[in-house]
């Protein structure tokens, strides 16, 4: 992988054959370290899968000397208190979406923006690893007390809903719940919809008790939050796939020995190929599942149903330029190019 260099490899290595005092960090190799990682999904998610092998693999390459606790969503907070927690250094690590993120560092809202990705994959996968996006954005996320460790997608955004939606007309007066991100609102307001933030624990009942009509989330999501039980339709338009980021303290983060940020930057490395194929079958096992367990009906849009979605979210482009300045100029015009060049032949 680009990132790792020989000389830290070797490090490693040396870590293994012999109880070295330190590579490139001094004293704090041979100290026993706790790490706690804090997600926004339940046990079986995607992000819980990408924080088990993140264990599996840390535990492995430090030989032990690192521990990690995986702590999956409820026992800690809702997303914007997990971020805190790791912005006060409570907590080593999390998941950040940018859905909720966005509040915090408004630039990180350009994975906000509706047909703004490919519709391939794996061409998004490579965009989020590209060193020049996350290298802009790491700047971004410091200027807010965090430290950016990597990028991932977790499937195709899906919309739930008690009516059919084919076209933005169809989203008049409906009341979506989104994630608490401004532009995110900014989308569904282009659509002519009602955006209601909610915290993703309040889901289920706002949709049960009608004070929601519709919701947006993957596949997978749909199915272990049991949105599905309570909604008709489920909609994919390939508008977004939920992207989320994995968030660290930066005062720990710069305090690691060299040889511990070269376990991270390996096992990160790793995770990227890892959870890109996780998160693949997942979605199909759990699309499977839903199937099997009601008559929910599929909507699936065709490229000009999907055209006039396209059509109707591009002036919100212009709204993130306007909320984050040459900075967010610069990520869009890099994220563009970067898509762009992958997709030419
Ligand atoms: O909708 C939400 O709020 C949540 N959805 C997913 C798939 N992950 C975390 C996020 O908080």
């Amino acid at each position: 992988m680009t990132r790792r260099t020989t000389t830290t490899a070797l490090c490693i290595a040396l870590f293994a054959a012999v109880t070295l005092a330190g590579c490139g960090g001094g004293d704090k190799a041979d100290k026993t370290e706790h790490w706690k990682f804090a997600l926004e999904e339940i046990k079986g998610s995607v992000q819980d899968h990408y924080a088990q092998k993140f264990k599996q693999l840390v535990e492995k390459e430090s030989h032990g000397r690192i521990k990690v606790t995986v702590y999956p969503y409820g026992s800690l907070g809702t997303s914007a208190q997990l971020t805190e927690l790791v912005q006060n250094g409570g907590m080593q690590f999390a998941m950040a979406s940018p859905g909720h993120l966005g509040s915090v560092i408004p630039e990180v809202q350009l994975f906000s923006l509706h047909y703004l990705f490919s519709d391939d994959e794996a061409v998004n996968k490579q965009v989020l690893a590209d060193d020049k996006l996350l290298g802009m954005l790491d700047k971004a996320y410091r200027a807010k007390q965090l430290k950016l460790m990597g990028l991932y997608q977790e499937g195709w955004m899906v919309w739930t809903a008690n009516q059919p939606i084919r076209k933005p007309a169809d989203f008049q007066g409906v009341k979506i719940r989104t994630m608490v991100s401004p532009l995110l609102l900014q989308e569904y307001k282009a659509y002519g919809a009602n955006p209601t933030p909610m915290a993703y624990s309040e889901v289920y009942s706002g949709l049960q008790l009608h004070m929601i009509d519709a919701e947006v989330n993957p596949i997978f999501a749909i199915q272990e939050m049991n949105f599905y039980e309570v909604q008709k339709y489920m909609i994919f338009p390939k508008h977004l796939p939920f992207v989320t980021s994995v968030v660290s303290n930066p005062q720990f983060y710069d305090g690691l020995s060299g040889q511990d940020k070269q376990i991270l930057t390996d096992v990160t490395d790793q995770l990227h190929d890892y959870i890109f194929k996780v998160q693949q079958d997942l979605n199909a096992k759990r699309l499977k599942m839903i199937q099997q367990n009601s008559d929910i009906q599929m909507i699936h849009l065709t490229a000009e149903e999907r055209d006039a979605f396209r059509q109707a979210a591009k002036p919100v482009r212009n709204a993130y330029v306007d909320d984050t300045g040459p900075t967010g100029k610069a990520l869009l015009d890099a994220f563009d190019d970067k898509i762009q060049a992958l997709q030419t032949p």
